[in-house]
């Protein structure tokens, strides 16, 4: 039972009752007898699926509006008072008029619904580096999934006490109306609204909603970091754990590099890889002032599709029990699951994501229309069930970062890895970097775009400030700052094909990020920074041709060129919001580029 007493919450969910006008109201306590009744109501309304319970314990399938597969970004909103503080990168909204307009959208919504209420913790309960949330939704897939999601527990409050600060969250499915679904944030209120969806990063509000949006504003005031990274551990054979932070936009392999396999040949020398997070870090500067991060989240909401025994045996592991499968393709006859790149050959017979039956010989490769999964389908599985998680994951105080990494899809220009020259020039790295879309978000994929940090649809106020805030963090660490690199897994050769295999081999990579991090590896200085020679690489037991090698670590001073063009007009958009200092940095590297 929970029993709160926080005044400033009892009267925001008065105010939520009143609006919604829900038939019951149930609080959420995290425990196992009511997550049974949840899972057992969900099944026989039909929301979920119960898969087989011997093959996968606690699993369940769960298929969402064929309209509502991704987040909406069109419809993602920032609603400060000024829109200035939005910035050029977001959608902006007058908080009033943005109010109206979704409380006019959610006003007697509830009806014949029940109004669950969850108290979660992001971050470890009770840590300094961790906040406090109250979502309210309508939506049993939403609470068993923010059950795995998020720490959801009565401690939760009374950790809270009296204060004020915590983070609202409305969340009301409506009638899942594409046309009327907003997600919108008011960071100047921490309270995030959002209606008309229900599917993943648009109503786990804990998420990207709290955890990237509203906590980046709540970062900036208070002095600290929350940036869409993985944190991953690399033990080396001296024996020594460097965690490596990492920015790649969705869908780009934070969970692949998080959960990664060393290849035999480095798993023989003693190399090792611990998982402390695959999508989000909040990150402050400790006592000692270096830089630590927390993953604020208690599971892992994974891109299924190529997810297989080959390129990351841990996060089939991690969904192998209690976990949520969404819009996958449901194998009837086994009560399991299926997606593209799970085995090679797929069964005869399935039910797509959309409930209808598949067959294999309907497939045509060519068309994404026939795919069994959707591109974008998800498990959701508990942090606890990772074979390779961290000792350190449960660390109130986070874990000392040696370097962070920016990365995305690119086909062509950006090199397999290269380093900043010093933290400004990391800075400018992630300010710049570019990504071909994927199917994490809706509309087009496989277009480039410049994603800086991997924030652009997640940074919650004017991404002109956010830059200085990066510049000022670097600042206050002096040589204390961790190292930053840029990595690209997905150059590609004329044919179209990959050039890297990526996966377990990108611990080759990380090694030498470590490497440059300890002082004991050489690299080259170039026009965009300092890149690897072939030879400073561990290739032992590598089947990838030295030619390839110098191919994937080489830059073209024509691709530069455009490059710099797109950057000049990218930066434009910020006007004075820009720090002089990137603008410097710009120069910089024209004149480098030149000199080629
Ligand atoms: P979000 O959860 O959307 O933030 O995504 P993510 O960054 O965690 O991406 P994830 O690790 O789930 O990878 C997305 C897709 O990229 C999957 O289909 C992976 O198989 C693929 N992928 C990941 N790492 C690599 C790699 O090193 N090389 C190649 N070629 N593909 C990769
Ligand atoms: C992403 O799109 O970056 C995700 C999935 O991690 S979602 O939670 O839907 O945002
Ligand atoms: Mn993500």
């Amino acid at each position: 039972m929970i029993s709160c007493e926080n005044k400033t919450i009892l009267s925001w969910l008065e105010e939520m009752k009143k609006l919604l006008n829900p038939d019951e109201v149930l609080w959420i306590d995290g425990s196992d007898e009511q997550r049974e009744a949840l899972r057992r109501k969900a099944c026989a309304t039909g929301e979920m699926t119960m898969l087989d319970q011997e093959k996968l314990p606690g699993c369940y399938l769960h298929r969402t509006a064929v309209n509502d597969v991704a987040r909406v970004e069109d419809r993602t909103f920032i609603c400060t008072r000024e829109k200035q503080d939005a910035g050029p990168t977001n959608n902006w909204c007058a908080p009033d008029e943005m109010y109206e307009k979704l409380y006019n959208i959610a006003r007697g919504s509830y009806k014949g619904r029940v109004m669950y209420i969850i108290p979660y913790s992001m971050g470890p309960i009770g840590s300094p580096l961790s906040k406090i949330g109250i979502e309210v939704t309508d939506s049993i897939y939403v609470v068993l999934n923010m059950l795995i999601m998020t720490r959801v527990s009565p401690r939760v409050l009374e950790v809270l006490g009296e204060s004020d600060d915590w983070v609202r969250g409305l969340h009301a499915k409506v009638n899942v109306d594409p046309e009327n679904r907003f997600i919108c944030q008011f960071p100047e209120d921490n309270t995030i609204i959002s209606v008309n969806s229900a599917y993943g990063g648009n109503v786990l509000l804990g998420k990207k909603c709290f955890a990237l949006r509203i906590a980046s504003f709540q970062a900036r005031k208070e002095g600290w970091m929350a940036e869409h990274m993985l944190i991953v551990g690399v033990k080396n054979p001296a024996g020594k754990i460097h965690y490596i932070a990492g920015a790649f936009p969705s869908a780009c392999g934070k969970t692949n590099l998080a959960m990664l396999i060393p290849p035999e040949a480095l798993a023989e020398k003693g190399y090792e890889v611990f998982t402390v997070g695959d999508d989000i870090a909040w990150m402050r500067i400790g006592e000692d002032g270096r830089l630590y991060a927390i993953n604020p989240e208690y599971g892992f909401f994974g891109v299924a599709p190529g997810t297989n025994t080959k390129s990351n045996p841990n996060a089939l592991a991690s969904a192998s029990k209690g976990s949520i499968f969404t819009n996958v393709a449901y194998n009837e006859k086994e009560g399991t699951v299926w997606w593209e790149g799970l085995t090679d050959e797929a069964p005869e017979e399935l039910i797509d994501w959309k409930g209808n039956p598949w067959r294999r010989e309907d497939y045509n490769s060519a068309d994404k229309s026939t795919c069994a999964a959707n591109p974008n389908s998800r498990f959701t599985a508990p942090v606890i069930n990772c074979p390779s998680l961290s000792d350190e994951f449960e660390n109130p105080k986070g874990v000392p970062i040696s370097a962070i990494i920016f990365g995305g899809r690119r086909a062509k220009t950006a090199p397999l890895v290269y380093q900043g020259v010093d933290w400004a020039g990391g800075v400018f790295i992630g300010s710049t970097m570019a990504s071909e879309t994927t199917a994490a978000a809706a509309g087009a994929v496989g277009v480039t775009r410049r994603d800086p940090m991997a924030m652009l649809p997640f940074c919650g106020y004017n991404m002109g400030d956010y830059f200085a805030h990066w510049l000022e963090m670097g600042e206050k660490m002096g040589d204390k700052a961790p190292k930053i690199f840029n990595v690209n897994w997905f150059r590609k050769n004329e044919e179209g094909d990959f050039l890297w295999p990526g996966f377990g081999e990108n611990l080759r990579v990380l090694n030498w990020i470590i490497g440059r991090c300890e002082g004991t590896v050489g690299a080259v200085e170039s026009a965009i920074g300092y890149l690897p020679r072939v030879e400073d690489i561990d290739t032992d037991g590598l089947e990838v041709s030295r030619e390839v090698m110098e191919d994937i670590l080489s830059i073209d001073k024509q691709a530069w060129e455009k490059e710099i063009a797109e950057i000049e007009a990218h930066y434009e958009k910020f006007g004075d919001k820009l720090p002089e200092l990137l603008r410097e940095r710009l120069e910089i590297l024209k004149k480098k580029v030149f000199e080629m």
